[in-house]
């Protein structure tokens, strides 16, 4: 499709690129051949050479509106000229009350209270901390265990690499938290390869709470945290059935349910959240990355009326919860949200993914046969391709795929090993998923 869409102005680009010591980043590769950005607008990025890329990545699964929204910058800049900064403790501003009561109002019923913080590590560190400090006040404090799931990712602070169930992410750092346990992942190829949606196969891996719980004793067990959708390690749809299953286990024990819903929150999914296109209430939510459209750091976590008045008893001239951040409901990002949920709300973003749903599947899934896929996953706006690793190195096809898509073929690929993510914005166009699904087919081919 013809793209119209602005060059950005030449950016001065730096000769050293050797203090920025990058996140989760092959440092020395990347400072060989850097894959610098400059400017985004709508569905693409621009490079610092000019070169437009198809964003099929929303960012880093954060920018569902597109980028270059302006009525989020306006809001950002007038934010920021308006009120930088007010202190979260003791203090409050109206838009962080206004984006909390929007945020509760788009969630499923019953969800009605939400912390801020300013990313999804945060997020899942907060809602641990709650359902620990919940169970305390309830007169259980005994229940000090939390449970993660093997694949999932809450992000890098203590507690969410704890639960967190990817083992390169886990073996650097010692203990971590004690008492933690997980539930295995629900993903097996050879009963659920090629499957759009929710497969049908394998809602008995919740099955294995039971297990836990007689393992440890229900009374030792604080909560369960699981991604509705693991997204980090590539695109795991629940199995059907799986999340209902999770929801009656912890209930009959006493054990809260969250639900990381980082990537999955804000349209992703072709509904508000993920809990509500499962029909499964959580206890807490955690959200983050699409809240701002990416466009400013937030986190949060939506809590149940029945844990948070749990805490708002005693002294009133008391701290009811000892948590919190400086840049909790930070101005800026509550003006960048409002905007964002704007937009989200003007546009019917969350029902056009829906509605784009089995478009985008039958045409990611048009790559099977391609050489060395093993396995498309599709869900919502979003889908998981897995390459066979290459004989010498797992992950290295992975790599030199997002080297293929970024360096010959102008996109924006995310990848997990060897496996490619698909999550574009979902303002796409039919045209612009085709787009995507032919570059991904040369990539595919050019790292074969
Ligand atoms: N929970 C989930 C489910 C996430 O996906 C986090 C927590 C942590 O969020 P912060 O804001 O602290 O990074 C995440 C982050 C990828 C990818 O390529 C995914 C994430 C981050 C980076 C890359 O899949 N998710």
């Amino acid at each position: 499709m013809l793209d119209k869409s602005p060059t950005p102005a030449a950016v001065n680009v730096p000769n050293d690129l050797a203090a920025h010591w990058m996140p989760f980043t092959a440092n020395r590769a990347f400072k060989k051949a850097p894959r610098l950005l400059a400017g985004a607008k709508d569905m693409r990025y621009f490079t610092v050479d000019g070169r437009k890329l198809i964003d099929a990545a929303s960012g880093m699964w954060c920018s569902n509106a597109g980028h270059g929204r302006t009525q989020i910058s306006e809001a950002i800049a007038k934010q920021a000229a308006t009120l930088d900064y007010a202190p979260p403790f003791q203090f409050g501003i109206p838009q962080a009350f206004e984006l909390a009561s929007r945020i509760a109002d788009l969630a499923p019923d019953g969800l009605d209270h939400v912390f801020f913080c300013n990313s999804g590590s945060e997020a899942a560190d907060t809602a641990l901390k709650i359902a620990l400090a919940y169970h305390q006040l309830n007169g259980q404090g005994s229940r000090s265990r939390l449970i993660g799931r093997e694949r999932g990712y809450h992000g890098v602070g203590f507690g969410g690499t704890s639960v967190g169930g990817i083992v390169n992410n886990r073996r650097m750092y010692g203990s971590l938290l004690t008492g933690v346990d997980h539930l295995p992942h629900t993903y097996d190829r050879d009963k659920q390869a090629f499957t759009k949606g929710e497969p049908d196969y394998g809602a008995h891996f919740a099955d294995e709470l039971e297990r836990l719980v007689n393992l440890h004793g229900a009374s030792t067990i604080a909560a369960v945290i699981v991604e509705p959708m693991a997204g980090s390690t590539g695109v795991l749809p629940p199995p059907k059935g799986y999340l209902k299953r999770l929801r009656e286990i912890t209930q009959k024990h006493g054990i809260l349910l969250i639900f990381d819903e980082v990537i999955t929150g804000f349209g992703r999914l072709g509904f508000a959240f993920a809990a509500e296109r499962y029909g499964v209430l959580p206890d807490m939510l955690t959200f983050a990355k699409g809240v701002t459209n990416g466009a400013a750091p937030m986190g949060g976590v939506l809590v149940r009326d029945t844990i948070h008045d749990a805490f708002m008893s005693g002294p009133e001239h008391m701290v009811e919860l000892t948590h919190g951040y400086t840049y909790s409901a930070h101005p800026i990002a509550c003006a960048a949200a409002l905007a964002t949920l704007d937009i989200y709300r003007d546009e019917k973003l969350f029902e056009r993914a829906n509605q784009l749903e089995g478009k985008f599947a039958d045409a990611v899934m048009s790559l099977k046969g391609l050489p060395n896929v093993v396995d498309i996953r599709t869900v919502g706006l979003t889908a998981g391709i897995d390459l066979a690793p290459s004989a010498e190195a797992p992950g290295k096809r992975g790599f030199e795929a997002l080297n293929s898509s970024f360096h010959d073929n102008d996109m924006m690929l995310r990848v997990a090993g060897d496996t490619l993510a698909l999550t574009p914005p979902l303002i796409i166009s039919e045209d612009q998923i085709g787009e995507i699904v032919e570059k991904v087919g040369k990539v595919i081919r050019a790292v074969a």
